[in-house]
């Protein structure tokens, strides 16, 4: 063999536990029949039922712990005995913010075999949604009880930070994206007419940004156009760069619009490589079918992908891509995408396809 990666691995709550074991398994066929690589797998138990454990989502060296892995395949947060604000802090946010996970990458597939509720025509449809990660609406800054004056009087305060330095950075990432897909063009959305600081300076960077990449197609456009836009014209996206929160939304419309939200892959990159990435299914920990085998792993599958691919081995991402899309393509599929096969059948349908 000749490399093995550390992955540590954050199932977390809900069906991360078994969508993570199914991109597990997909990718120990994988490697299998590669016979070049190989994975040590670093399973952490944190999430909510560590919380009721021992009042913290993580252990308390668990960054120290992290920094001495590949990647991190991370399954879902959040869970009915811990407020989501703490449990999204304390373990998924705790990782992106510390380990400067500050490119996401959201790629919006639409495969064959999956229905749309699109009217248009999905065929050659894909855009990717590239979501600034580390500051934004997500700067962690504000504070409750301001009016001193107790309950009925409270205010509370929530402050964006948008810093050039934020803005560029994620800017230009969504460029250096764009300049490897066949449409070279960015779609930059904000809300600038309302939110007139930070917005405003983050419209400035992207027109600076824009110069220097003369081949590429730009356009501003507000957030509430851009809704409107996923719905009925989205043949004119290729790559969309929004703010934490602005993104966080619109990814979530577009793996709707792909047909599931269990679909969805991502990637938290810290494109210096100075901390870990980490991969995970956009989903959450969907309580209300959590243990019952029907989650769909394709997300976590597709998210197990953009790690191969991160790792360094763009044509096993490639055939695990082409896996999902033949399974999908056969109608092998999960209840939230009109099909009736369980977690594992779709699982094993997508190692079969992997091959010899
Ligand atoms: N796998 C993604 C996940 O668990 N998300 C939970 C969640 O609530 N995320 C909100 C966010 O990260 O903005």
């Amino acid at each position: 063999m000749e490399s093995s990666f550390r992955i540590a691995v954050i199932p977390g709550d809900g069906i991360g536990a078994e969508v993570i074991a199914a991109g597990q398994q997909v990718l120990e066929a994988l490697a299998k029949r590669s016979g070049s690589y190989g994975f040590e797998w670093i399973p952490y138990p944190w999430g909510s039922a560590y919380y009721a454990e021992h009042g913290v989502m993580m252990d308390a060296k668990g960054l120290e712990l992290l920094q001495n892995s590949d990647a991190i395949y991370f399954g879902a947060v959040g869970w009915e005995n811990v407020p989501d604000h703490t449990s999204l802090w304390g373990l998924r946010l705790n990782i992106t913010q510390n380990f400067d996970q500050w490119a996401n990458i959201r790629p919006v597939k639409f495969l064959p075999g999956i229905d749309s509720p699109l009217r248009t025509d999905t065929s050659g449809l894909d855009w990717i949604v590239v979501r600034e990660n580390s500051e934004g609406e997500y700067a962690g800054l504000g504070g409750r009880n301001l009016s001193g004056r107790g309950p009925g009087n409270e205010v509370a305060v929530q402050t964006a930070l948008f810093t050039e330095t934020g803005c560029e950075r994620i800017i230009r990432f969504a460029f250096d994206l764009a300049l490897t897909r066949a449409v070279p063009k960015v779609s930059s959305v904000t809300k600038s007419n309302a939110q007139q600081y930070g917005m405003v300076l983050w419209d400035e960077v992207f027109r600076r940004v824009a110069a220097d990449y003369p081949g590429v197609e730009t356009e501003s456009v507000l957030v509430d156009a851009m809704s409107a836009r996923f719905v009925l014209a989205p043949q004119s996206l290729s790559v969309v760069v929004a703010s934490n929160l602005f993104a966080d939304i619109l990814s979530d419309l577009g793996s709707a619009l792909a047909g599931s939200l269990g679909l969805a892959a991502s990637a938290n990159l810290n494109p210096e490589q100075r901390f870990p990435s980490m991969f995970e299914p956009v989903h959450g920990s969907a309580p209300d079918i959590a243990g019952r085998g029907i989650s769909n792993p394709v997300g976590a599958i597709a998210s197990a992908a953009l790690m191969l691919d991160h790792l360094g081995l763009p044509g096993e991402a490639g055939k695990l891509e082409a896996a999902i899309e033949a399974v999908a393509a056969s109608g092998i599929k999960t209840r939230d995408v009109g099909g009736t096969a369980g977690t594992q059948e779709v699982t094993d349908a997508v190692i079969a396809a992997l091959g010899q």
